[in-house]
């Protein structure tokens, strides 16, 4: 593994970043509850204007168990406008504000490393390879805010299953897009690019780990990850990797972005977990996007983020204070 270069890196501190309930007024609560009774018992998300430019994308509504969660979906406006993908900027306003100039076609994703079919595939390939599934999952940031998005997409493993990895990869690295002529972002040193991300196999596998290339049964906006993205939902946020161009099959822990800049905060494994907290923010609580003023209740945050029954047997036996 690399050593991890000190670069003065300062995450903000929680009371910097702006709650989600200030930067958003409750403008869209009328309109949400109205789009769910109109819908009736079927998903159902806020139609917003926002919602009405984008391109459709369906998806069958998965019945893969714990992908369709019966929690209140987040308004679209909210899960689009306060987001972080620090190639455009590292406040919550900025991805929505700046990701506009980033080109999603042509578009191509490299598969290399240990896997006996390495290849190029492009974006419209890769929207066909498996059929759409629709799945609504909780994603939880390590800064304390959650949502409930329902994805479109379909397991990563579909993928990983046609590229026939080797019995030397042990891990998986995931490498997105850095343009610097498409993403202002770059020019600071905050990360390194690119963006890098990584999983161990076993999970990269797990049929709830989501290659997703829609949101609200549309394409993803560029702000959220277009033109397809990771969606790992028993993780920390950051480990869904926005805008992939690569995938490499490997046999050491590869590097990721975020434990290169500051590894005593943030772990490989970055499961969700309220008994382990971050060294400047407690993981036991959570607000969610879209829900309440500044004053409304937290709510508690779960065990591998709810997902336990599904993915804990993976970590049997692993101190996951130790590997966080
Ligand atoms: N390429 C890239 N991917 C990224 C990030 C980023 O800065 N760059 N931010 C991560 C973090 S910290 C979170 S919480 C999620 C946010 O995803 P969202 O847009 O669905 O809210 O994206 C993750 N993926
Ligand atoms: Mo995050």
């Amino acid at each position: 593994m690399l050593l991890p270069k000190n670069r003065g890196f300062v995450h903000p501190i929680a009371s910097d970043i702006t709650p989600q309930s200030v930067f958003h007024t409750r403008r869209n609560w009328v309109a949400t509850m109205a789009a769910v009774a109109a819908l009736g018992p079927r998903v159902a998300w806020p139609q917003t204007s926002a919602a009405a430019r984008g391109n459709a994308l369906p998806g069958a509504r998965s019945t893969l168990p714990g992908a369709m969660t019966m929690e209140k979906i987040t308004p679209m406006a909210d899960a689009t406008s306060y987001n972080n993908y620090y190639e455009f900027g590292t406040d919550k306003s900025d991805p929505a504000q700046h990701a506009h100039t980033l080109k999603t076609r042509p578009w191509t994703v490299t598969i290399e490393g240990a896997v006996k079919k390495p290849g190029t595939f492009g974006i419209d390939d890769l929207l066909k390879l498996a059929p759409m599934e629709e799945r609504v999952y909780r994603l939880r940031c390590v800064e304390g805010w959650s949502m409930v998005i329902p994805w479109v997409g379909y397991s990563l493993a579909e993928l990983i299953r046609r590229v026939e990895p080797t019995g030397n990869a042990k891990f998986v690295q995931f490498v997105t897009l850095a343009d610097p002529a498409q993403m202002p972002g770059l020019r600071s040193s905050v990360l390194d690019w690119p963006y890098l991300e990584g999983l161990r196999i076993d999970e990269a596998m797990h049929p709830l780990a989501l290659l997703a290339f829609g949101m609200y049964g549309q394409v993803l906006p560029n702000q959220n990850g277009a033109p397809l993205r990771l969606v790992v939902p028993w993780k920390y946020g950051f480990k869904s990797g926005k805008s992939l161009v690569k995938i490499r099959f490997v046999e050491q822990q590869p590097a990721t972005s975020w434990s290169l800049a500051a590894p005593q905060e943030y772990g490989f494994y970055s499961n969700v977990n309220p008994k382990v907290d971050h060294p400047r923010w407690s993981q036991a609580t959570e607000r969610r996007l879209g829900e309440g003023d500044l004053f409304a209740k937290k709510r508690p945050t779960l065990m591998f983020n709810g997902y336990e029954t599904q993915v804990g047997s993976m970590y049997e036996g692993m101190d996951l204070a130790k590997w966080f």
